[in-house]
């Protein structure tokens, strides 16, 4: 099977590559490079004009040439950019969740209703991109709610929950699948529950965990039902995975809480009545602030 890629390369969907010229790179041959490349420490250079370039910087970097430490608690994405990059954090694919899993996380949107509309908050699959292997977990924003799926190789679960109330500065997340049984609890809302199709049980995902957007972000790679169409935009934070028998929960990453590598991730704007929902009515207010 052919098919034409957006730079009119023809690619052999089994076993393909787009040969790029040098001035681009990427699976399809979308992303425009630097001819000379100011960034540093492995920065992801791009043309913004003829004049100008564009330093998207590593995890762990900051700065216009990435030169500036930055020590991320609570990461925050930028959606996806006008030259089709994503800010990601990758980490290493998640042993033991094949048959039961839960995940735990929490978010806040940036201001902006984009936000809300088709946004990935994360995924993982059999090959990260890529049209081979149906097996993947996703989950993300759709209009205004949030949408969880997953498909053990006979067919897609999904659950999405009631348009989430914008008004809560942070929302919470909790989802978790129990053979072919899936469930998603937002915010107070009610637990609502799927059984996926099909008779398979497993979910056999390899590709490494995606937070916030992909490396390269080409929806129409990803399996059918997890091409959310941008990058979160806004913080995820506190993300607990619990896996194996007794579905111990920790951080993600190998170790734990370090990803393997990410792009354009800031850190959080914390204070700390953005952090916290205040109930019965009652206001944050910050304390120790001094002018
Ligand atoms: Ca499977």
């Amino acid at each position: 099977m052919m098919f034409k890629s957006i730079f009119g390369q023809h690619c052999d969907t089994e076993n393909w590559f787009c040969e790029c010229s040098a001035l681009y790179s990427g699976k399809l041959c979308q992303f425009s490079n630097c001819e000379k490349n100011p960034c540093g420490n492995g920065a992801t250079c791009f043309p913004k004009s003829n004049q100008d370039t564009v330093c998207l910087c590593p995890y762990g970097r900051t700065g216009i040439l990435c030169h500036d430490a930055i020590n991320i608690t609570s990461p925050s994405f930028s959606g996806t950019d006008a030259f089709g990059y994503t800010s990601f954090l990758a980490y290493s694919a998640i042993p033991n969740i094949s048959l039961y899993y839960k995940f735990h996380l929490k978010f806040r949107l940036a201001n902006d209703n984009s936000s809300l509309q088709d946004n990935l908050i994360f995924f993982t699959g059999q090959k990260g991109q890529g049209l081979n292997g149906d097996d993947f977990l996703v989950l993300g924003l759709r209009n205004g709610s949030v949408v969880y799926s997953y498909n053990l190789g006979s067919g897609t679960a999904t659950i999405i929950s009631e348009p989430i109330n914008r008004t809560l500065h942070v929302h919470l997340v909790s989802l978790g699948k129990s053979l072919q049984a899936g469930w998603l609890k937002v915010d107070d809302h009610q637990n609502k529950t799927v059984i996926s199709p099909g008779r398979l049980v497993g979910l056999n995902v390899f590709s490494q965990f995606y937070v916030g957007g992909y490396v390269e972000y080409i929806p129409e790679l990803l399996p059918n039902g997890s091409n959310f169409k941008n990058g979160f935009q806004g913080c995820i934070f506190d993300i607990q995975v619990c896996n194996g028998r007794d579905l111990q929960c920790k951080a993600l990453g190998i170790p734990e809480g370090h990803p393997n590598s990410g792009r354009n991730v800031g850190q959080c704007d914390q204070s700390p009545c953005q952090l916290i929902n205040c109930r019965n009515g009652g206001t944050c207010v910050e304390r120790g602030s001094t002018v």
